[in-house]
């Protein structure tokens, strides 16, 4: 499908994922648009459209990989929606000297407000208490106790913007945070840790805010998890590939672990089956960035940095 009224003048983008209403409204006002998801035949679209894409509008999660870039000798430009683009393939668009963009900062709060939300559910039982109430059972008796937070030591894996905005909060929170990074930050003044596996442990709450991507594949491994240990927490609301996904459900099997919150998995959106039964274990739909409001701000990058782009002008949040 393509966008009834189409100029000469204006760029053809292909849209792998649809962003938000607002944004696809002016998207449509000055590009020619090529929905790849609404497609009957996305194979069919791609090479009829391969020769006219000049823009790719994507997210982090659906991504864009080096075999499509191939088949677009003409693209420009990738606008991913989302901070993380481990999904995209930055190495075939730099061969192609192709432009990346992301939508960093406008989500970090968001991001940081979740992890905050997954510490207090895990923590203190919050999505088992509201199951408890709804089934009646608090009529039978109480409920078992929940795990103070405040005062609790917090690993912050990866010190970006979400970092230090996880950090921030948790201060707020009395809870006393450190981190492990790639690199230690001097202009982040709490304590470093060198390893995750000396950061975990550590600290009573491991919690990932790093970037996806091979640098970071199964970072939390089988001997971060025991370095947590069975009174550790571990809240994930960077990316599933992250976390080693077999040795994390086995620990919790095993209560080799106390209890996670997980916003993100390894093979979204399937979630593994033994974490479903588990009351100790708090699961969200990758829901980090996702108000409305977040939302709509990383959609406008999208569009400003395509505008920016075509207009000639620099882009607002490169990657590449
Ligand atoms: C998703 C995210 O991109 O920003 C990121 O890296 O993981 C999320 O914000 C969002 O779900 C859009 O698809």
């Amino acid at each position: 499908m393509t966008s009834a009224t189409t100029t000469d003048e204006q760029p053809s983008v292909l849209v792998v994922w649809p962003i938000r209403p607002n944004a696809m409204a002016q998207l449509e006002q000055e590009f020619r648009l090529v929905h790849l998801s609404s497609s009957p035949d996305p194979e069919a679209l791609i090479e009829a459209e391969s020769g006219d894409i000049r823009g790719i509008v994507s997210t982090g999660e659906r991504g864009v990989s080096a075999a499509l870039i191939d088949r677009l000798p003409r693209l420009e430009i990738v606008a991913c929606f989302g901070v993380g683009y481990d999904g995209i393939d930055v190495g075939a668009c730099r061969q192609r000297d192709v432009r990346v963009t992301n939508t960093p900062d406008v989500l970090s709060k968001e991001v940081a407000d979740m992890g905050i939300g997954l510490i207090l559910m895990t923590l203190r039982r919050l999505a088992e208490a509201d199951r408890f109430v709804r089934r009646g059972a608090w009529l039978e008796g109480a409920m078992p106790m929940g795990t103070c937070v405040t005062g609790k030591k917090l690993g912050i894996v990866g010190m970006g913007r979400i970092g230090q905005e996880l950090a921030k909060r948790a201060q707020a929170l009395e809870m006393i945070p450190a981190y492990h990074n790639r690199n230690r930050r001097p202009d982040v003044d709490l304590p470093y840790f060198a390893t995750p596996v000396e950061l975990a442990r550590w600290a009573d709450v491991l919690v990932l805010a790093c970037p996806g991507g091979p640098a970071t594949h199964h970072l939390v491994n089988e001997s971060v998890i025991e370095a947590l240990g069975p009174q550790g927490w571990l809240v994930n609301i960077s990316r599933g590939s992250v976390v080693d996904e077999p040795a994390l459900v086995k620990a919790l099997e095993e209560g080799r672990i106390r209890g996670a919150g997980l916003d993100v998995f390894a093979d979204e959106p399937r979630v593994p089956e033994a974490l479903l039964k588990m009351e100790n274990v708090v699961l969200t739909p990758h829901h980090a960035s996702a108000t409305d409001e977040t939302r709509d701000a990383m959609a406008q990058l999208v569009v400003d940095n395509l505008r920016a782009h075509f207009a000639g002008r620099p882009l607002l949040t490169a990657v590449a």
